[in-house]
């Protein structure tokens, strides 16, 4: 019988970005030669992070970016998505260090895309505050100037979905809230920071400006009535949350209540045009109706006051992360937002997609990362607008709560040596991009 292994993965379409994401405080290390973001903050505090490590070395890709640059070349990509630290900036060095890190990108033909905000928050600043917000326009406006040159095509925020619920919801990340739905202002004021921060890009010339968000179906335990709309409210608070502010101007309803400040007048801010819309992209997340007990789920303890409850999902292997392997969930989601927010919706990029699984000679990322690009490719053929993909991740890196102990790179890092060794993985996703045909 023939397999989809048989068969090449369909062509793309021209100008795709191929790339792989890694972001600063997972891979930098150097954590002496930059500020303290809240990330430091809380590694510190006992039994935060599970294997008890710290990303004060991690990849130390700060002093080896040249060999990662390197990696990168080798690899075949067209594009790099990377995360600039605002610690780093605010120390006075990381400018000079990004600056290298893109003449570096730029000379080995790779696109550097840089996302502006993933999780590293200055240790004195707080997504509860409106004020950062404008902190982060300003940090935004210094990066764009030093860069803006070379680097065209930029990311704003990473997640503010799972950096409200995990950080500020649950309290599994950064900085460890526990706040539940008290945590909603954070994701306010993180669009706000966003729309922002596309101002201040805007007026400094750039014209390719897009946002990483992560999204993944939802899908209903049964179809009894309870169940449907737990999955539904848990949808709001994945997808549409952050979706219908940025692409529509509003907040789903019964939303918009619970956030601080003059919310119209902030729709206004963070409904600024994009230019593309990132993906990151998992799995989908099976939801029920509340069971009345806490649930441990994919490294996460959900407690029993939510007014949902998630599920295992039967019948699809699992990483060994516990996180479903279910591509058809892609092809799902962006036919889903094609039909809901219609011309609203700009060309979409997947800023994000992997898997975490031990070992060197990989066949389940291999498989895992071959399934989701025909995935992928059938919502292209239902008529979705892709532009991109990119693998999270190009290096084994500090996967925060879970310390070092789930590893999602296409190139291995022995965290005492710190040598890469590309994987089967690698060599698959060359194979990839060769066959797609030149892609610069
Ligand atoms: C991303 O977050 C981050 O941007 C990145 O920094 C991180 O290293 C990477 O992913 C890997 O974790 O319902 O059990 O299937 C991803 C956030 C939250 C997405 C959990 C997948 C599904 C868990 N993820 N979610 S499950």
């Amino acid at each position: 019988m023939a397999t989809d292994a048989d068969h090449p993965i369909p062509r793309f379409p021209a100008g795709f970005l191929w790339g792989v994401s890694t972001s600063a405080h997972q891979i930098e290390g150097a954590a002496d030669e930059r500020e303290l973001s809240v990330w430091d903050a809380f590694t510190a505090e006992p039994g935060r992070v599970k294997d008890g490590s710290t990303a004060a070395v991690a990849c130390d890709h700060y002093h080896r970016h040249r060999e990662d640059v390197a990696l990168l070349a080798g690899l075949g990509v067209n594009a790099y998505r990377f995360s600039v630290s605002w610690p780093r900036v605010r120390s006075g060095k990381g400018l000079d260090f990004y600056d290298r890190l893109v003449d570096d990108l730029c000379a080995a033909g790779v696109r550097p895309v840089p996302t502006l905000f993933h999780w590293d928050l200055p240790a004195d600043l707080d997504w509860l505050d409106r004020d950062t917000a404008a902190r982060f326009a300003e940090y935004v406006a210094l990066v764009a100037d030093r860069l803006g040159d070379r680097v065209t095509k930029w990311i704003t925020l990473n997640e503010p979905a799972e950096h409200t619920l995990l950080g500020h919801a649950l309290g599994v990340h950064a900085p460890g809230r526990h706040l539940l739905f008290d945590a909603l202002p954070a994701a306010h004021h993180q669009l706000l920071a966003h729309g922002l921060a596309v101002r201040a890009l805007r007026a400094s010339g750039a014209t390719d400006i897009g946002i990483a968000n992560s999204h993944g179906p939802t899908w209903a335990a049964s179809a009894e009535a309870a169940d449907v709309e737990a999955a539904d409210f848990y949808d709001v608070l994945l997808n549409r949350l952050f979706a219908d502010p940025l692409l529509l101007g509003r907040y789903p309803e019964g939303i918009g209540e619970l956030m601080p400040g003059d919310v119209e007048a902030d729709l206004e801010v963070i409904a600024e045009p994009l230019d593309w819309y990132g993906v990151n992209y998992y799995a989908p997340t099976r939801v029920g109706a509340p069971q009345g007990a806490e649930i441990e789920f994919g490294g996460v303890t959900m407690p029993a006051e939510l007014p949902f409850s998630v599920r295992e999902i039967e019948g699809h292997p699992v990483t060994d992360f516990g996180w479903p392997v279910a591509p058809e969930g892609l092809t799902e989601l962006l036919t889903g937002f094609r039909d809901r927010y219609g011309d609203r919706l700009p060309p979409v990029v997947i800023t994000e997609n992997g898997c975490s699984y031990p070992g060197v000679d990989d066949q389940e990322r291999i498989a895992y990362l071959d399934g989701h690009l025909r995935a992928l490719h059938r919502a292209v053929e239902a008529g979705v607008d892709v532009r991109g993909y990119f693998v999270w991740s190009l290096l084994d890196n500090f996967e925060w709560a879970e310390g070092y102990a789930r590893r999602f790179g296409l190139v291995h890092v022995d965290f005492d040596t710190l040598e890469r060794t590309p994987k089967a993985s690698y060599r698959w996703y060359r194979e990839v991009l060769r066959a797609q045909g030149p892609t610069a």
